[in-house]
Protein backbone atom coordinates (compact mmCIF):
# COMPACT_ATOMS: atom_id res chain seq x y z
CA UNK A 1 0.00 0.00 0.00
CA UNK A 2 1.81 3.29 -1.38
CA UNK A 3 1.14 6.19 1.06
CA UNK A 4 -0.32 9.73 -1.02
CA UNK A 5 1.81 12.77 0.13
CA UNK A 6 -1.60 14.70 -0.04
CA UNK A 7 -2.46 13.80 3.10
CA UNK A 8 -4.05 16.42 5.46
CA UNK A 9 -4.36 15.97 9.27
CA UNK A 10 -6.93 18.97 10.33
CA UNK A 11 -5.98 19.92 14.02
CA UNK A 12 -6.33 22.53 16.24
CA UNK A 13 -2.77 23.13 17.50
CA UNK A 14 -3.32 23.13 20.77
CA UNK A 15 -5.59 20.20 21.23
CA UNK A 16 -4.36 17.21 23.00
CA UNK A 17 -6.05 14.44 20.90
CA UNK A 18 -4.92 16.53 17.93
CA UNK A 19 -0.90 16.20 19.21
CA UNK A 20 -1.70 12.02 19.71
CA UNK A 21 -2.36 12.09 16.04
CA UNK A 22 0.36 14.22 14.74
CA UNK A 23 2.90 13.17 17.25
CA UNK A 24 1.91 9.57 15.42
CA UNK A 25 2.33 10.88 12.32
CA UNK A 26 6.10 13.00 12.90
CA UNK A 27 7.10 9.95 14.55
CA UNK A 28 6.60 7.56 11.39
CA UNK A 29 8.20 10.30 9.08
CA UNK A 30 5.38 9.84 6.39
CA UNK A 31 4.76 13.38 4.26
CA UNK A 32 2.10 14.99 5.40
CA UNK A 33 0.18 18.80 5.63
CA UNK A 34 -1.36 19.97 9.34
CA UNK A 35 -4.75 21.87 8.53
CA UNK A 36 -4.49 23.78 11.53
CA UNK A 37 -7.67 25.54 12.70
CA UNK A 38 -9.05 27.57 15.79
CA UNK A 39 -11.65 26.50 18.08
CA UNK A 40 -14.91 26.57 16.51
CA UNK A 41 -13.51 27.54 13.42
CA UNK A 42 -12.70 23.65 12.67
CA UNK A 43 -15.78 23.01 11.89
CA UNK A 44 -15.53 24.30 8.35
CA UNK A 45 -12.89 21.77 8.09
CA UNK A 46 -14.11 18.96 9.91
CA UNK A 47 -17.92 19.09 8.40
CA UNK A 48 -17.23 19.11 5.30
CA UNK A 49 -15.19 15.81 6.10
CA UNK A 50 -18.15 14.19 7.88
CA UNK A 51 -16.36 14.56 11.22
CA UNK A 52 -16.93 17.37 13.83
CA UNK A 53 -14.13 16.77 16.37
CA UNK A 54 -10.08 17.08 15.62
CA UNK A 55 -8.15 15.23 14.90
CA UNK A 56 -9.55 14.11 11.48
CA UNK A 57 -7.04 12.58 8.53
CA UNK A 58 -7.73 12.61 5.04
CA UNK A 59 -5.34 10.38 3.26
CA UNK A 60 -7.04 10.01 -0.46
CA UNK A 61 -10.34 8.73 0.07
CA UNK A 62 -9.80 7.43 3.26
CA UNK A 63 -11.28 10.23 6.14
CA UNK A 64 -10.54 9.07 10.21
CA UNK A 65 -12.03 11.41 12.60
CA UNK A 66 -10.41 9.52 15.40
CA UNK A 67 -6.84 9.93 16.88
CA UNK A 68 -6.89 6.27 17.61
CA UNK A 69 -8.04 5.15 13.98
CA UNK A 70 -5.19 7.50 13.05
CA UNK A 71 -2.41 6.09 14.79
CA UNK A 72 -3.67 2.63 13.55
CA UNK A 73 -4.06 4.00 10.08
CA UNK A 74 -0.50 5.64 10.51
CA UNK A 75 1.07 2.86 12.10
CA UNK A 76 -0.19 0.08 9.28
CA UNK A 77 1.75 2.63 6.74
CA UNK A 78 5.23 3.57 8.75
CA UNK A 79 8.26 1.88 7.48
CA UNK A 80 9.85 -1.07 10.19
CA UNK A 81 11.68 0.71 12.91
CA UNK A 82 8.95 3.71 13.33
CA UNK A 83 6.05 1.39 14.63
CA UNK A 84 4.49 2.30 17.24
CA UNK A 85 2.25 -1.12 18.03
CA UNK A 86 4.30 -4.09 18.72
CA UNK A 87 3.90 -7.52 16.37
CA UNK A 88 3.41 -9.64 19.09
CA UNK A 89 -0.24 -10.13 19.96
CA UNK A 90 0.75 -9.78 24.01
CA UNK A 91 2.42 -6.69 24.03
CA UNK A 92 -0.10 -5.32 21.05
CA UNK A 93 -2.86 -5.95 23.46
CA UNK A 94 -1.10 -4.19 26.46
CA UNK A 95 -0.45 -1.16 24.01
CA UNK A 96 -4.01 -0.86 22.84
CA UNK A 97 -5.64 -1.20 26.66
CA UNK A 98 -3.31 1.47 27.72
CA UNK A 99 -4.09 4.00 24.66
CA UNK A 100 -7.91 3.26 25.52
CA UNK A 101 -7.26 4.23 29.32
CA UNK A 102 -5.44 7.56 28.52
CA UNK A 103 -8.11 8.62 25.80
CA UNK A 104 -11.03 7.59 28.41
CA UNK A 105 -9.21 8.64 31.82
CA UNK A 106 -6.07 10.94 31.00
CA UNK A 107 -7.42 13.25 28.04
CA UNK A 108 -10.56 13.92 29.69
CA UNK A 109 -9.37 14.96 33.19
CA UNK A 110 -6.59 16.76 31.86
CA UNK A 111 -8.57 18.75 29.62
CA UNK A 112 -11.50 19.63 31.86
CA UNK A 113 -8.95 20.63 34.37
CA UNK A 114 -7.59 22.64 32.74
CA UNK A 115 -10.53 24.26 31.24
CA UNK A 116 -11.87 24.73 34.88
CA UNK A 117 -8.76 26.47 36.19
CA UNK A 118 -8.58 28.95 33.10
CA UNK A 119 -12.14 29.60 31.47
CA UNK A 120 -13.09 31.87 34.65
CA UNK A 121 -10.88 34.27 32.69
CA UNK A 122 -11.18 33.55 29.02
CA UNK A 123 -9.72 36.65 27.76
CA UNK A 124 -6.45 35.75 29.56
CA UNK A 125 -6.55 31.87 28.51
CA UNK A 126 -6.85 33.40 24.67
CA UNK A 127 -3.64 35.23 25.64
CA UNK A 128 -1.92 32.51 26.91
CA UNK A 129 -3.08 29.99 23.95
CA UNK A 130 -1.70 32.72 21.15
CA UNK A 131 1.45 33.21 23.18
CA UNK A 132 4.31 32.18 19.92
CA UNK A 133 1.55 32.17 17.49
CA UNK A 134 1.15 33.97 14.25
CA UNK A 135 -0.09 37.71 15.02
CA UNK A 136 -3.80 36.94 13.43
CA UNK A 137 -3.78 34.24 15.57
CA UNK A 138 -3.04 36.17 18.63
CA UNK A 139 -5.27 38.91 18.37
CA UNK A 140 -8.38 36.34 17.51
CA UNK A 141 -7.43 34.25 20.32
CA UNK A 142 -8.53 36.14 23.44
CA UNK A 143 -12.51 36.81 22.02
CA UNK A 144 -12.60 33.63 20.24
CA UNK A 145 -12.19 32.05 23.92
CA UNK A 146 -14.54 34.85 25.26
CA UNK A 147 -17.59 33.81 22.66
CA UNK A 148 -16.92 29.79 22.75
CA UNK A 149 -16.51 29.71 26.70
CA UNK A 150 -19.83 28.73 27.86
CA UNK A 151 -19.96 26.02 25.01
CA UNK A 152 -16.66 24.09 26.15
CA UNK A 153 -17.28 24.77 29.88
CA UNK A 154 -20.71 22.93 29.72
CA UNK A 155 -19.27 20.24 27.24
CA UNK A 156 -16.40 18.98 28.80
CA UNK A 157 -18.33 20.09 32.44
CA UNK A 158 -15.82 22.28 33.47
CA UNK A 159 -16.95 24.97 35.95
CA UNK A 160 -14.58 26.42 38.16
CA UNK A 161 -16.18 24.34 41.09
CA UNK A 162 -15.16 21.21 39.52
CA UNK A 163 -11.84 22.25 39.59
CA UNK A 164 -10.37 19.88 43.07
CA UNK A 165 -12.90 17.11 41.33
CA UNK A 166 -10.96 16.94 37.86
CA UNK A 167 -7.77 17.36 39.77
CA UNK A 168 -8.95 14.26 41.77
CA UNK A 169 -9.03 12.53 38.62
CA UNK A 170 -5.95 13.07 37.16
CA UNK A 171 -3.77 12.28 40.26
CA UNK A 172 -5.43 9.25 40.52
CA UNK A 173 -4.89 8.36 36.43
CA UNK A 174 -0.99 9.47 36.88
CA UNK A 175 -1.07 7.41 39.86
CA UNK A 176 -2.38 4.13 37.31
CA UNK A 177 -0.23 5.43 34.60
CA UNK A 178 2.75 5.04 37.75
CA UNK A 179 1.72 1.51 38.75
CA UNK A 180 2.03 0.35 35.32
CA UNK A 181 5.69 1.66 34.65
CA UNK A 182 6.32 -0.15 37.88
CA UNK A 183 5.09 -3.33 36.17
CA UNK A 184 6.84 -3.01 33.00
CA UNK A 185 9.98 -5.16 32.40
CA UNK A 186 12.08 -2.56 30.80
CA UNK A 187 11.96 1.49 31.06
CA UNK A 188 8.12 2.16 29.01
CA UNK A 189 5.26 1.70 29.37
CA UNK A 190 4.90 -1.89 27.72
CA UNK A 191 9.00 -3.37 27.58
CA UNK A 192 11.79 -1.74 26.52
CA UNK A 193 10.80 0.54 23.46
CA UNK A 194 8.60 3.59 22.94
CA UNK A 195 5.22 2.50 21.60
CA UNK A 196 1.65 4.27 21.11
CA UNK A 197 1.05 3.51 25.01
CA UNK A 198 3.63 6.28 26.21
CA UNK A 199 2.90 8.67 22.86
CA UNK A 200 -0.58 8.55 24.28
CA UNK A 201 -0.09 9.27 27.84
CA UNK A 202 2.46 11.89 27.34
CA UNK A 203 0.18 14.05 24.46
CA UNK A 204 -3.35 13.87 26.68
CA UNK A 205 -1.21 14.73 29.71
CA UNK A 206 0.30 17.78 27.84
CA UNK A 207 -2.20 20.46 29.38
CA UNK A 208 -1.45 19.54 32.63
CA UNK A 209 2.19 19.23 32.25
CA UNK A 210 2.83 21.95 29.94
CA UNK A 211 5.88 19.98 28.35
CA UNK A 212 8.35 22.02 27.01
CA UNK A 213 9.32 20.41 23.38
CA UNK A 214 5.10 20.79 22.45
CA UNK A 215 4.98 21.87 18.97
CA UNK A 216 0.93 23.85 19.91
CA UNK A 217 0.84 24.18 23.13
CA UNK A 218 3.73 27.29 24.07
CA UNK A 219 2.56 28.27 27.28
CA UNK A 220 5.73 28.00 30.08
CA UNK A 221 4.56 26.71 33.16
CA UNK A 222 6.21 29.64 34.77
CA UNK A 223 3.80 31.90 33.36
CA UNK A 224 0.65 30.06 34.75
CA UNK A 225 -1.30 31.16 37.45
CA UNK A 226 -0.58 29.84 40.62
CA UNK A 227 -2.90 27.16 41.49
CA UNK A 228 -1.90 25.51 37.92
CA UNK A 229 1.74 25.82 38.40
CA UNK A 230 1.21 23.99 41.61
CA UNK A 231 -0.50 21.05 39.91
CA UNK A 232 1.68 21.44 37.08
CA UNK A 233 4.82 21.05 39.16
CA UNK A 234 3.16 18.15 41.59
CA UNK A 235 2.40 16.11 38.35
CA UNK A 236 5.60 16.61 36.40
CA UNK A 237 7.61 15.20 39.75
CA UNK A 238 5.22 12.38 39.62
CA UNK A 239 6.71 8.74 38.15
CA UNK A 240 4.33 8.98 35.53
CA UNK A 241 4.73 12.87 34.82
CA UNK A 242 8.40 12.46 34.78
CA UNK A 243 7.82 9.30 32.37
CA UNK A 244 6.08 12.10 29.74
CA UNK A 245 8.14 14.94 29.41
CA UNK A 246 11.05 11.95 29.01
CA UNK A 247 9.09 10.73 25.97
CA UNK A 248 8.90 14.55 24.92
CA UNK A 249 12.23 14.61 25.31
CA UNK A 250 13.74 12.15 23.63
CA UNK A 251 10.96 10.73 21.29
CA UNK A 252 9.28 14.16 20.01
CA UNK A 253 11.37 15.06 17.17
CA UNK A 254 9.51 16.59 14.11
N1 LIG B 1 -12.27 10.45 20.45
C1 LIG B 1 -11.77 11.60 19.76
C2 LIG B 1 -11.77 12.83 20.69
C3 LIG B 1 -11.28 14.08 20.01
C4 LIG B 1 -11.65 15.34 20.78
O1 LIG B 1 -12.21 15.30 21.90
N2 LIG B 1 -11.31 16.51 20.17
C5 LIG B 1 -11.64 17.81 20.75
C6 LIG B 1 -10.39 18.67 20.84
S1 LIG B 1 -9.18 18.01 21.95
C7 LIG B 1 -12.59 18.58 19.83
O2 LIG B 1 -12.43 18.55 18.62
N3 LIG B 1 -13.56 19.29 20.41
C8 LIG B 1 -14.41 20.17 19.66
C9 LIG B 1 -15.64 19.53 19.08
O3 LIG B 1 -15.92 18.35 19.38
O4 LIG B 1 -16.32 20.22 18.32
C10 LIG B 1 -10.36 11.29 19.25
O5 LIG B 1 -9.64 10.51 19.90
O6 LIG B 1 -9.99 11.81 18.19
Amino acid sequence: MGYKSEVRLITMPFSHYSEKARWALDFSGLPYQEDAWLPMLHLLATVPAGGRSVPVLIDGGTVLPDSTDILMHVDRLAPAGRRLLPEGPAERAAVLDLEEYCDRHVGTASRSWIYSEMLSEPWAMGRRLGNGRPPLQKAILPPLMTLVSPGIIRSYRAQPERRDEWARKLRLAFDEIGRRLAASSGPYLVGDRFTAADLTFAALAAPALLPPGHPGMRTPVETAPERVRSLVEELRATPAGRHALRMYTEHRGR
